[in-house]
């Protein structure tokens, strides 16, 4: 209004000269904030998009406080136990794969009972594969007939879980792959075709980020070669166009999943099967499997509960999110025992939730031994391991431990010195068998030290 104002009518009064005046010191402060603005961009990682849409720093801080989601792989495979489109013209012969679809009807699946799975691990996020390598979308698209609503299920397996996810507070995410061995024009590499099957992508995102609002898109498949980097940033201007705030992993680009390049497209890195390196600039996610395979798999090998609190503990320390799979059987239903499992992390999340949700990982470098979290002056000492009665940590250069006791309130006794380091006494038994925290008290803010290499 003032602006229209002052524009209509003459500009010489006294209080239009000030208005005009602080006009120029907002001018001045946003074009001498822009080297900052962009740099802080740059950490989040997008590559190569010159002027375009990038998501913000704040919505990516958002998703880096939330450590720890729900991965589903599901699909018509699942009637087979084999893994997620890779057994297609393997384990399964390719007719028999592509025609699957037909008796695909998982009849036990409620969205409400694998969000509460979800919920009740302490997860803040899901992602489901709404379309695997092998083309089956599982929501209702006009622009394929491979789709869901031509099975005998028929009911839309991604709208009921965005609106379960909803109702139930979890962020709703969606694995899309750029790589589908059904597609004729995906497969047969003749000229025109990757441009038809990009443009199908495209209504197809369109599609599902305008009905089911995702917080984030799980791209993968990036590493085939009709697969280009141009494809890559077409698309990520695409999606900003619909929704700027859509979080896009960094499957869009080429190159390594695992560190960002000239060739990267996307928010965040994403190791697979693997805990990601401790990076205080980049964020991440590590992709694990709670078994082997992605898909279900009967009597598949599945993790220990040390391992899936070490896991989440190791990735937290490395400032990263874990994002942790299960494969629900043909039936729909998540198998008990991974429930079961999954119930347990649940609890001990319930304890401990405050040394893994918006912490930062360090300063200490996780290894076999020992994962540190920091929030303000708290440095959180993870312990997996009792090899000895003391544990020895290297010194903390720049600030002073006033305290440390055990996340139950227990006095632990140390000692720390610049040259020798720090030293903390360990009770016979450790008090929690996963994974044990002690609380290190600080004289200034943990967040702000320096990484120590250990
Ligand atoms: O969706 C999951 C995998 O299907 C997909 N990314 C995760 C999130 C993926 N695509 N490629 N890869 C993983 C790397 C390839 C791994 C393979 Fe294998 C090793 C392909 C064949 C042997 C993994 C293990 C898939 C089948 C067995």
């Amino acid at each position: 209004m003032k602006m229209h104002r002052l524009s209509l009518k003459d500009g010489q009064n006294a209080s239009s000269y000030c208005f005009k005046k602080s006009v120029l010191i907002v001018l001045f402060y946003l074009v001498f904030s822009m080297p900052v603005y962009s740099q802080q961009l740059s950490d989040v990682g997008v590559q190569q998009l010159g002027s375009g849409v990038r998501t913000s720093k704040t919505v990516i801080d958002g998703f880096m406080d939330k450590r720890f989601g729900m991965f589903i792989h599901f699909g018509p495979v699942s009637l087979r136990g084999t893994e997620i489109g890779w057994s297609r013209g393997k384990e399964v012969p390719t007719v028999e794969y592509d025609n699957l679809y037909k008796e695909f009807n998982p009849v036990l699946f409620n969205a409400d009972e694998w969000v509460k799975t979800a919920k009740d691990a302490g997860m803040k996020y899901l992602v489901i594969t709404a379309k695997h390598h092998d083309g089956f979308c599982l929501w209702p698209t006009a622009f394929s007939d491979y789709n869901i609503t031509n099975s005998p299920f028929k009911r839309d397996i991604v709208g009921e879980l965005s609106i379960a996810c909803k109702k139930q507070g979890l962020a709703f995410c969606i694995y899309f792959t750029v790589a589908d061995w059904h597609d004729p024009n995906y497969t047969q590499d003749q000229p025109g075709n990757m441009d038809r099957f990009v443009l199908t992508m495209k209504n197809e995102l369109k599609e599902v980020i305008t009905h089911y609002k995702p917080y984030m898109l799980w791209f993968d498949g990036n590493w085939e070669k009709q697969w280009k980097l141009e494809h890559g940033k077409e698309l990520y201007q695409f999606i900003k166009s619909i929704d700027k705030d859509v979080i896009v992993n960094n499957r869009l680009g080429k190159g390594d999943h695992s560190s960002f390049s000239s060739e990267s497209v996307g928010d965040y890195l994403t190791p697979e099967q693997k805990v990601g390196e401790l990076n205080m600039v980049d964020s991440w996610e590590s992709c694990i499997t709670i078994c082997n395979q992605w898909a279900w798999k009967p009597n598949d090998k599945m993790k220990t509960l040390k391992e899936c609190i070490q896991t989440l503990v190791k990735t937290a320390g490395g400032n990263g999110n874990l994002l942790f799979n299960v494969g629900p059987m043909m039936d729909g239903r998540i198998e008990a025992r991974q429930i079961e499992r999954l119930r347990e992390m649940g609890a001990w999340l319930t304890k401990y939730g405050t040394t893994i949700y918006g912490t930062k990982g360090g300063p200490y470098k996780p290894n076999n031994m020992y994962a540190t979290t920091r929030k303000g002056n708290l440095i959180y000492l993870h312990i997996f391991e009792r090899n000895s009665d003391k544990l020895i940590l290297p010194a903390l250069m720049d600030a002073k431990i006033k305290k440390a006791y055990f996340f139950n309130g227990e006095v632990v006794s140390f000692a720390q010195n610049k040259d020798f380091g720090v030293l903390i006494n360990l009770p016979k038994v450790l008090p929690d068998a996963v994974s044990s925290v002690i609380v290190l008290e600080l004289d200034k803010n943990a967040e702000k030290l320096n990484i120590i290499n250990n």
